[in-house]
């Protein structure tokens, strides 16, 4: 008989409407209510996307297919998908006990993020242990899938589209710029393996791609005191037209999957205002969302981590 699993795809969430965009701010301030300028700039920039983030839809259709995947691609166990959210409902926890409600006692869980860190992996595959040892279940988590050959060869793919469309001139001046979520400077001190593992994401695509000029940088930092991990990815472009003098850029956020807020305000308009003003070329690949090569490697991900012993 097929063995049944818990499949636990966990993601960051977004608001669903207008009316949620408060209590999502809230919840990612860890319960600190935002002032109003800080809540009408959220605003804003959702405004400036059209609206509500496309993720909700993105992520939900991702998990769907990730498990379709894995069900396609073997016999041996069931996977039965719950989505777990880190900032609005269906949350983490509510996920984990709806499977117990289901009677499943053994899980895999995978984030949709590629690079672990302390501060986002790492409090997600806590959140559902904690859950999950209430209610009796195992749950076997992916910790990290940065370097997974599909989820290289997917942006391989993506940037020779890009590159595609430039001609030789604009090629020799291009400059590609690998990003990630900005974090806190202080989770280095605990070294965190998150801008190694970033690091280690861009060498293997630029290798993959052919693509030597490339450089790391840092995205969407938040909105505290702290000192964030740079450069920014505004400033880094700024440098590189001043100090090398690259006339185009090529924006590739893999710390991200999906279409979502920080892509779409953060690079297309955020560093495409930086470009125009200093008459650069942008250009951003698509991002993986239910691409079903990448869909493909997760399925790999989560199975090999469901076959461990
Ligand atoms: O709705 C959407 O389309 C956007 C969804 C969204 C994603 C995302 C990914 C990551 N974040 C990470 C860390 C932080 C830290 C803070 C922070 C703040 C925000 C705010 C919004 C937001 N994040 Fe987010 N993030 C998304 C949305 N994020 C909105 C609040 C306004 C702002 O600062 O822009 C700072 C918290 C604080 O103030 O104390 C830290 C990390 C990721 C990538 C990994 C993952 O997806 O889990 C890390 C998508």
């Amino acid at each position: 008989a097929q063995k049944k699993m818990g499949l636990l795809v966990m993601a960051y969430g977004t608001p669903y409407k207008e009316e949620d965009l408060e209590r999502y701010y809230t919840h990612i301030r860890r319960g600190r209510k935002p002032s109003d300028e800080l809540l009408q700039d959220l605003r804003d920039r959702y405004d400036a996307i059209g609206g509500i983030s496309p993720l909700a839809r993105i992520t939900d259709d991702q998990a769907e297919a990730v498990k379709n995947a894995l069900n396609e691609k073997q016999d041996d166990i069931e996977f039965h998908m719950y989505l777990g959210l880190k900032h609005i409902e269906p949350f983490v926890e509510d996920a984990v006990a709806q499977m117990a409600e289901d009677g499943i006692d053994e899980a895999v869980s995978i984030v949709l993020a590629p690079h672990y860190s302390t501060y986002s992996v790492k409090s997600y595959n806590g959140r559902a242990k904690e859950e999950a040892d209430k209610h009796g279940i195992t749950i076997r988590s992916v910790e990290s899938w940065y370097d997974a050959p599909g989820f290289i060869d997917y942006w391989k793919q993506a940037l020779k589209a890009e590159y595609g469309k430039m001609d030789e001139a604009e090629k020799e001046n291009s400059c590609l710029i690998v990003s990630a979520h900005s974090l806190p400077m202080k989770i280095l001190e605990g070294g965190d393996p998150y801008p190694d593992q970033l690091k280690k994401t861009a060498d293997l695509i630029a290798e993959a791609a052919g693509i030597t000029n490339y450089e790391i940088g840092w995205q969407s930092e938040g909105n505290t005191p702290d000192p964030w991990i740079g450069p920014d990815v505004q400033d880094l472009t700024r440098d590189l037209y001043h100090d090398k003098g690259y006339t185009t850029f090529v924006y590739a956020p893999v710390g991200f999957v999906s279409d979502h807020l920080e892509v779409l305000y953060d690079n297309d308009y955020e560093c495409k205002v930086v470009c125009d003003e200093i008459g650069a070329g942008y250009y951003r690949p698509e991002m993986p969302n239910t691409h079903p090569q990448f869909i493909d490697t997760l399925a790999d991900v989560v199975l090999d981590k469901a076959k461990e012993q």
